[in-house]
């Protein structure tokens, strides 16, 4: 495998969004950046169109308005699986998912479909959050697990490597969930689906610069969203597997 697209949705990250590119680019010369921007405010789009000019290895999807993470994602997956790609990285433009971690991510990719950058696995963990943020996260989590029972520990991370074939499978268009909703989604349609998820510890430090965009009500919604998967999802997923001759 040779290709691979990490995602980064924006949101007034003109402050991170310049130095971030960069050093993502370094990680590996195979690797290209695709940056889905919600017409942020603050120009966010203009950092990465200058950057654009540099290097070709650059993309931009600019939608018309704010307009939450899940939108933003599915149109990135569809415009990756369209080019191509074979690996797909979702990373935030925020500095709290380290690049350092992108070669590693995308070793594993070669063996397994799914891999989540997980604060909770062992050697994993969160640097500068409050602790609120704190109990807020691990209480979803467990809240999550409760419910989804997948054999991960971070079902809201953010930082996650797919292989093309797991989009693929996906029907992205049936998506609506939002925020972290979205990202327990995910997981949770790759693990009924029958694709191997892998977690591989990270540091997960949070931003230096801008304000976190997920507001309460995205927060919420992961309440009642995990039983809407449950009761939906599995079902679904086995018919998916049974029109691939997967059982
Ligand atoms: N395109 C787009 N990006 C968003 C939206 N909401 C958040 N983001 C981006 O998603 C990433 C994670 O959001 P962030 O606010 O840092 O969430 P937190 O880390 O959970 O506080 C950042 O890169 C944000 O700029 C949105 O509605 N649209
Ligand atoms: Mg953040």
């Amino acid at each position: 495998m040779n290709s691979t697209l990490v995602i980064i949705p924006t949101y007034n990250e003109r402050q991170n969004i310049g130095r971030l590119i960069p050093l993502i680019l370094e990680k590996d010369e195979t690797i290209e950046v695709l940056v889905v921007d919600d017409s942020s405010p603050d120009g966010t789009a203009d950092v990465v169109k200058a950057l654009q000019k540099r290097d070709g290895r650059v993309r931009l999807i600019e939608r018309p308005r704010k307009d939450g993470l899940g939108k933003a994602y599915v149109h990135a997956f569809k415009h990756a699986l369209s080019c191509g790609f074979e690996r797909i990285i979702s990373m935030d433009g925020d500095f709290s998912h380290d690049p350092m971690y992108l070669g590693r991510m995308m070793t594993l990719l070669d063996a397994h479909d799914v891999i989540i950058g997980s604060r909770y696995a062992m050697g994993g963990g969160t640097e500068n959050w409050s602790i609120w943020r704190r109990i807020l996260s691990r209480a979803g989590n467990m809240y999550a697990g409760m419910v989804l029972s997948m054999p991960i520990s971070d079902y809201s991370a953010g930082f996650v490597g797919y292989r093309a074939e797991v989009l693929k499978a996906i029907p992205l268009d049936q998506i609506r969930s939002e925020g972290y909703s979205f990202l327990m989604e995910m997981k949770f349609w790759s693990a009924c689906l029958g694709f191997n998820l892998v977690e591989m510890p990270i540091v997960f430090t949070e931003r230096r610069q801008g304000r976190s965009k997920i507001s309460r009500a995205i927060l919420f919604e992961a309440i009642w969203v995990v039983w809407r998967l449950r009761l939906k999802v599995p079902a679904q997923a086995a018919m998916i597997r049974r029109g691939h001759g997967k059982g």
